[in-house]
């Protein structure tokens, strides 16, 4: 089937689990055509410096766990995740709980090596494993008034320091409409590197919206509900001025509190220049359409 979108990240875009290469061994190693589509907005075109899976694992936002960087690589091992089963239920043809393994069945674990932006200013480049979530969608039958999607997360307080604590309420909630959701660009991950997802960066299941702030790409899901009316969201619910229901990557609308003109990549190093965030966080070609005649400073 012919995509929408084209991948413009690769392997040389993130660092090999085991090995550093340098640029000049990635840059030999690399098919001409690769090269060529690097040439435009590819990662390292820009300068980025790519992520390991250590960076990718070891600096994260899962309040869940606390609101430090660290505490989810600290706290998240306690986290149970077997079994795991997600309840779909809303406007959809079949409701019901779903073992993550049955929902799952069948389709096809891909790769795709996408930007990651942080709301925060801070990115990464991350090579995830997982399914479109429209092909789960269509799995469970979206009945013809659901406008929304609306996700939640698993709430184990035995396990998490950061519900104990009530450090935001939980559970954490999140949403997309539905041709947001449908878009092949957004992802149901299981996993980073072709290994099982890290509990730190949401196991067993979480959200993948590349094009979004990062806080929209929901961890460790165990509701998804079809809806006529656009949901709720944890980051709108606590500060509505500073962040809405699109939360689309835009270097042109800044938060009240700091400009989105820039942003740092992890594993840039200490004195790393800041690098142009990108509209739509480089998939304006793909997702830009969605938008069309919306004023995306009124919807931010
Ligand atoms: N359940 C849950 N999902 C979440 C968060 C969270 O605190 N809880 N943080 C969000 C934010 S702000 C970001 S930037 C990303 C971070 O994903 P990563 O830790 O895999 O980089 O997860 C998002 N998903
Ligand atoms: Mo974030």
């Amino acid at each position: 089937m012919a995509r929408r979108w084209t991948n413009d990240l690769t392997h040389a875009d993130v660092t090999p689990k085991a090995l550093w290469l340098n640029r000049r061994q990635i840059m030999a190693g690399m098919a001409g055509a690769t090269a060529l589509s690097m040439a435009g907005r590819g990662a390292m075109a820009q300068g980025l410096e790519p992520n390991t899976l250590e960076q990718i694992s070891s600096y994260n936002n899962f309040y869940e766990f606390g609101t430090g960087k660290e505490d989810p690589m600290r706290h998240a091992d306690a986290m149970q995740i077997e079994p795991w089963s997600i309840t779909v239920d809303g406007m959809v043809d079949n409701p019901g709980e779903y073992a993550l393994a049955d929902l799952l069945d069948g389709l096809d674990i891909e790769e795709r090596i996408y930007r990651f932006r942080c709301v925060e200013a801070w990115s990464m480049v991350v090579p995830w494993n997982g399914v479109e979530l429209a092909d789960v969608l269509d799995r469970v039958g979206v009945q013809s008034g659901a406008r929304f999607v609306a996700f939640e997360t698993v709430v184990q307080p035995d396990n998490m320091p950061g519900v104990r604590r009530g450090v935001i309420p939980f559970p954490y909630i999140e949403g997309l409409r539905l041709d947001e959701a449908r878009h092949p660009l957004t992802l149901l991950a299981t996993g980073i590197y072709g290994e099982p997802m890290p509990k730190q960066n949401g196991a067993p299941i979480r959200l993948v919206v590349p094009w979004k702030y990062g806080f929209k790409s929901i961890k460790s899901i165990v509701r998804i509900t079809l809806t006529d009316t656009m949901p709720e969201t944890t980051w709108n619910n606590l500060n509505a001025r500073e962040y809405g229901f699109y939360s689309n990557v835009n270097p042109e609308v800044d938060h009240p509190r700091w400009s989105q003109a820039t942003e740092r990549q992890i594993g840039g190093g200490l004195f790393a220049r800041r690098q142009d965030t990108l509209m739509f966080n480089g998939y304006e070609d793909e997702v830009a359409a969605l938008y069309e005649g919306m004023d995306l400073r009124e919807n931010y």
